[in-house]
């Protein structure tokens, strides 16, 4: 298959990736601090099926990233700023602080649709937005995330029937990180590849390396595509593995040290950054030029969410619609 990448490309995704990894990280210490707000989720090793599956939607394609997402929220154009005040909870959020994670964490106006919490309720509901796609005559895509946790669900099951009998255009990333909170996946299924899960129900399923964003974005460009062009959904399983806890309380100390130590190796950024440096399309200088770029962001995020104000408490029943 013939790359979609040109190299500018190539180093924009890279781009997305650090400062992905570089919010993570930000975030992590900031709740280390004793500044966060509630609980946060862990990023760290998925960041090449965000960023990677993300970047290969279309402008007016729609996403329902999950809580594993950062980096596709950051590159469908939602701010450091504005994913920061929401997770510190403050009234310049996106949801105006009714949450301090990620959930409802939608903008319409950037084909953004707001994390369900409940998994994987994401699912039916972009289903839906990709039947109405095909309704409309619209040549537009819509991609949603689940985990393998959430793949044991009858949610998932019926979903997926749905999008083959309606032939939606349709792409589901299945993020396999080989745990679903504390649960291996050897207590949650006796299945090698939950991609047998779409093919069952008529979904082309494709297994790719979720450790490595070309083939992610490949795949993923590939399977929007082919939806776009009334060829149906797609599910892509993308194998790798979360790096830290659930969310920040998890020390994910029933995770195997041996099995993390195996999985570092394969860093999705080490990784690429080796693939640029060997290809000659970027130099380290110019990496550490982008890292430097990406703490600077940041740090204007954390000083314009942590400057924002808290949301008034007379304004708690706004958006409410039954009391
Ligand atoms: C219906 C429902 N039950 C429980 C939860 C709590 N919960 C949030 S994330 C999670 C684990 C999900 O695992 P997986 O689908 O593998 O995604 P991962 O967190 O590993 O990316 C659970 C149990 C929830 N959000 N929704
Ligand atoms: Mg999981």
């Amino acid at each position: 298959m013939a790359s979609q990448l040109t190299n500018g490309r190539r180093r924009e995704l890279h781009y997305w990736m650090r400062l992905t990894r570089t919010l993570d990280d930000r975030i992590i210490k900031l709740w280390q601090q004793g500044r966060g707000v509630g609980a946060t989720f862990n990023q760290r090793g998925h960041e090449a099926i965000s960023v990677g599956a993300g970047a290969a939607l279309g402008p007016s394609d729609v996403v329902a990233p999950m809580h594993r997402d950062l980096g596709c929220y950051l590159l469908r154009g939602m701010t450091p700023e504005r994913l920061l005040a929401n997770q510190l909870g403050r009234a310049t959020s996106v949801t105006r602080g009714r949450d301090g994670n990620l959930h409802g964490c939608g903008d319409l106006d950037l084909n953004i649709i707001g994390f369900i919490s409940h998994l994987p309720h994401s699912l039916p509901v972009t289903v839906g937005a990709a039947m109405s796609f095909t309704y409309r005559n619209e040549p537009r895509v819509a991609m949603t995330f689940v985990g393998d946790g959430s793949s044991n669900t009858g949610l998932f099951h019926e979903s997926l029937n749905l999008a083959a009998v309606h032939n939606a255009p349709f792409v589901l990333i299945v993020e396999n990180n080989q745990y679903a909170y504390s649960t291996p996946l050897s207590q949650q299924m006796v299945i090698d590849d939950i991609a047998v899960r779409g093919r069952a129900h008529g979904v082309r399923a494709e297994i790719v390396d979720g450790n490595d964003l070309e083939a992610v974005y490949e795949v993923t460009y590939d399977a929007v595509e082919r939806a776009r062009s009334g060829g149906g959904p797609t599910m892509i399983e993308c194998k790798t593995m979360r790096m830290l806890g659930h969310a920040i309380h998890d020390g994910a100390g029933y995770v195997p040290p041996d099995l993390l130590a195996d999985w570092a190796k394969r860093d999705p950024i080490d990784r690429f950054e080796a693939t640029l440096l060997a290809g000659g399309l970027a130099t380290q200088e110019e990496l550490d030029q982008v890292a430097d770029r990406c703490r600077r962001e940041v740090a204007a995020a954390v000083e314009y969410a942590e400057g924002s104000e808290w949301p008034d408490p007379a304004t708690i029943l706004d958006g409410v619609y039954a009391e």
